[in-house]
């Protein structure tokens, strides 16, 4: 029945299902609710965690008695409902101040401002308990190419995420970081803009195995991109720290649909990979409901993530144990014990074999590799004839 189970680790920000369905055309089309309610239409859901920004929970002009308000009765509605806080993150995106970035601005007051918001946004997700830190940099580029050099960009993001690793150690706080791409939207060019950038960039900081990514499907679709494959060179580094699953059409604006709402092949091998390789970290949902819903529909919207997740687990399994499907792989994956002596690691000898080796270029060219069969399987597989 595709029910969600804890160990499923869905969860959901709160300003996904706490979308009141503003966008850049029009304005709300559902009452916000508060982080409390939104905690218990959660669990109503069957998600098993929820994630915030600071000023999703804790207003930006909160006063520090208010502030312990909140934090009191969200700890409490939490307690209630059973829902844990894995991932927590702060807004540098949607005050003014930020309209130029926040680490990476030209004004070093927004600069230091994003780092005081940022240590205190730290102690608010370590109150919860979280154990994964997200750094999504939305204003953290230009329009402009002429307003600074890029590789001050990525100077001033290194030190502040070099000043907040010295912090988490410093608090004893253990949390990880994950670096959220994304290519534009809201700035015209975002730094750092796919996962695989960020890879990069990580092997430049003074504590790289304190840093990893979250990865997000929309985005890498944004940029056109196979976004299994940014999350498998993830995996692969051993930084896939967090996710944050959600669809997208190739090369439009950000559209945060329901998971699996549109790019059902793509969410199938995706699921497959997180399962096959058993990625255990939240699978978090970043996406929200249309705008022509109302709160059953965001409702029906957050069941439907968890819903398509589980049916394509299912379908992962199948495929695993699909004799068809399997015995084609087996065919095509075939070693060829004779190459042996020639792959694998360097060696003088090897090399020397190998150039003098004189393969059958038509031979082994001619051979068809049943890629339409395997992909019409499935095709199959998902469509449910199968
Ligand atoms: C977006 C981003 C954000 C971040 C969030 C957590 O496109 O707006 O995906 O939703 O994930 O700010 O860092
Ligand atoms: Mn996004
Ligand atoms: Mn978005
Ligand atoms: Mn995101």
């Amino acid at each position: 029945n595709y029910l969600p189970k804890p160990e499923d680790k869905f969860t959901f920000g709160l300003w996904t299902v706490g979308s009141t369905g503003r966008d850049p055309f029009g304005s709300p089309v559902r009452d916000a609710l508060s982080p409390v309610e939104l905690v218990h239409l959660l669990a109503e859901v069957g998600a098993y965690g929820v994630n915030f920004h600071d000023n999703d929970l804790v207003p930006i002009d909160a006063t520090p008695a208010e502030r312990d308000q909140i934090v009191k009765s969200f700890k409490q509605a939490l307690a209630e409902t059973g829902l844990v806080v894995p991932m927590a993150t702060t807004n540098l995106f949607g005050d003014p101040i930020f309209k130029d970035g926040a680490f990476t601005a030209n004004d070093p007051k927004v600069r230091a401002y994003a780092l005081q918001k940022t240590m205190r946004a730290m102690d608010l997700g370590a109150e919860f308990g979280a154990q994964i830190y997200v750094f999504w940099g939305g204003r953290e580029g230009v329009e402009i190419d002429a307003c600074r050099q890029p590789t001050d960009g990525y100077k001033r993001f290194r030190e502040a995420l070099n000043y907040l690793c010295e912090y988490n150690m410093a608090q004893n706080y253990g949390f990880k970081f994950a670096l959220e791409a994304k290519p534009n939207e809201p700035r015209g060019d975002i730094y750092l803009p796919t996962t695989g950038a960020m890879l990069g960039f990580i092997a430049t900081l003074d504590h790289p195995e304190m840093v990893g990514v979250n990865p997000e499907m929309a985005h890498e679709h944004m940029a056109g991109l196979n976004f299994v494959h940014a999350v498998a060179q993830a995996w692969d580094a051993g930084k896939l720290f967090h996710i944050d699953l959600n669809d997208q059409n190739y090369a439009r604006f950000d559209q945060d649909w329901r998971f699996g709402m549109q790019s059902i092949k793509q969410s199938f091998f995706l699921v497959k990979f997180l399962e096959d390789v058993r990625y255990s970290g939240s699978r978090h949902f970043d996406a929200h409901a249309f705008r022509t819903e109302d709160y059953q529909g965001v409702r029906d919207f957050a069941r439907g993530c968890m819903r398509t997740y589980g049916i394509l687990k299912e379908k992962a399994q199948r495929f695993n144990q699909d004799p068809e499907i399997q015995a084609l792989l087996a065919e095509i994956n075939a070693e060829d014990p004779q190459m042996n002596a020639f792959l694998g690691k360097f060696s003088p000898e090897k090399a020397a074999a190998l150039k003098a080796h004189t393969f059958d270029r038509p031979a082994i060219s001619s051979r068809g590799l049943h890629y339409e069969a395997l992909d019409q399987l499935v095709v199959d597989l998902l469509l449910g004839v199968r």
